[in-house]
């Protein structure tokens, strides 16, 4: 069977997000027939979209799996019930949010799931934990990534430090 290659983003701003975000970097290595294979650091980052909500933090985690893209979706999404996440409000708050940002140089437009994530250009908080993870990535399209960041608005996000 032929693994695959997938980065995940993670973001929380409920709820001591940073402990929901190491706690999913751990449960994310124990999905089944996965596994993770590295993680950037944690990143504070001002919120997109309404602006009375604190902001988040933020990471992406790269993973091979032996999962289909629907398969590690409903994984993600059992994971962010775990949290318990409740969806209200578009853009609005939420304890842990899992994005499936890229799985091999696969373009899906499936009505549950698009890959690449379609805003993941636009986000820096995505983007820049991104690059750090893997700086030499190209988009299925043929683009590459580090060529993209200059056009970001970076103001309002941090790395974190390490966990003490
Ligand atoms: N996620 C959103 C909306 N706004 N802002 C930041 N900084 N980080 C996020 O992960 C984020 C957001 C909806 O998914
Ligand atoms: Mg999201
Ligand atoms: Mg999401």
């Amino acid at each position: 069977m032929k693994s695959h290659r997938a980065w995940i983003g993670l973001g929380s701003n409920l709820d001591d997000p940073r402990q929901h975000i190491e706690q999913a970097l751990e449960e994310i290595d124990c999905l089944p027939l996965t596994c993770r294979l590295n993680a950037s650091r944690c990143y504070a980052s001002r919120p997109l979209g309404p602006q009375d909500q604190p902001d988040f933090i933020n990471a992406v985690a790269l993973i091979d799996t032996l999962l289909s893209p629907l398969a590690l979706l409903d994984q993600l999404q059992a994971l962010e019930q775990r949290h318990r996440r409740v969806r209200a409000r578009h853009w609005g708050p939420r304890t842990l949010d899992l994005d499936l940002l890229l799985f091999d140089d696969s373009v899906l437009d499936l009505p549950r799931l698009s890959v690449p994530h379609p805003e993941l250009t636009r986000r820096a908080f995505v983007v820049v934990p991104l690059l750090e993870l893997t700086p030499e990535l190209m988009l299925p399209d043929g683009r590459h990534l580090m060529g993209l960041a200059d056009t970001l608005d970076t103001t309002g996000l941090a790395p974190l430090l390490p966990p003490a």
